[in-house]
């Protein structure tokens, strides 16, 4: 497939899909089902569960267009080596990152929790990076991988859009990526923080991004 049409804020965007890939950021358990990292931080996970369909919407189309698709999943590994204790020392002091929850121990790697949920299961292939931070950048090969493919545009969507979500993109586009949010696609446990984290990536001309939406996408791609 050549260049595509994007509709997407501050302006249109044209790119390839065989240079583009859908970067979809921490749909894991511990965010989305009570009981998770999300929840010990005092969150209504249900707030989250909007992005699915939509995130659903998008992966169908780039699995159709032939793009690459990236899953993250925010956590640690069981010994917490990689866990700054600055990080782990916040929430509630009996269920923090690491302690026991009911979907195993709390954004621990191998854990129920830390796995992605059911409706957006990762298909054999596609690639899962394991990043210990907010950005799915920080320590991963995530680089590496989009260099090799010659990526030069990422949509992202996932949770939360304030936090992983716009650390994501503020990483990509200082490393010359284009990144374009898909709105819709992306959740918070808050919404103005959803509403106004989606305007200031497209604000003063596009100052690190643009947003557009998974119909606008699966629509490009078709
Ligand atoms: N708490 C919150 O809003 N987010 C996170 O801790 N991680 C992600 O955004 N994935």
């Amino acid at each position: 497939m050549s260049e595509v049409q994007l509709c997407a804020e501050p302006a249109p965007l044209a790119f390839s899909p065989a240079r583009a890939a859908l970067v979809l950021i921490d749909m894991q358990r511990d965010f989305l089902e009570p009981g998770g990292f999300g929840e010990t931080l005092g969150n209504d996970v249900s707030l989250l569960q909007a992005a699915v369909e939509p995130c659903q919407r998008a992966l169908a189309a780039a699995r159709a267009a032939g793009m690459l698709v990236i899953h993250t999943r925010e956590g640690h590994r069981p010994d917490l080596s990689d866990a700054p204790p600055a990080k782990v020392a916040r929430g509630a002091p009996s269920r923090r990152i690491g302690d026991p929850g009911p979907m195993g121990r709390i954004l621990i790697r191998g854990e129920p929790g830390h796995d992605i949920v059911e409706a957006l299961y990762p298909a054999r292939g596609e690639p899962v990076i394991d990043k210990p931070g907010k950005g799915a950048f920080h320590q991963t090969d995530l680089m590496q991988m989009l260099r090799n493919r010659g990526i030069d545009t990422l949509f992202v969507c996932g949770v939360t859009t304030e936090v992983c979500v716009h650390t994501t993109i503020r990483e990509g586009n200082d490393r010359g990526f284009r990144c374009v949010a898909l709105g819709d696609a992306c959740a918070s446990y808050f919404p103005e923080f959803h509403r106004v984290g989606l305007d200031m990536i497209k604000a003063q001309g596009g100052i690190f991004g643009w947003v557009s939406d998974a119909a606008a996408f699966s629509g490009a791609l078709d």
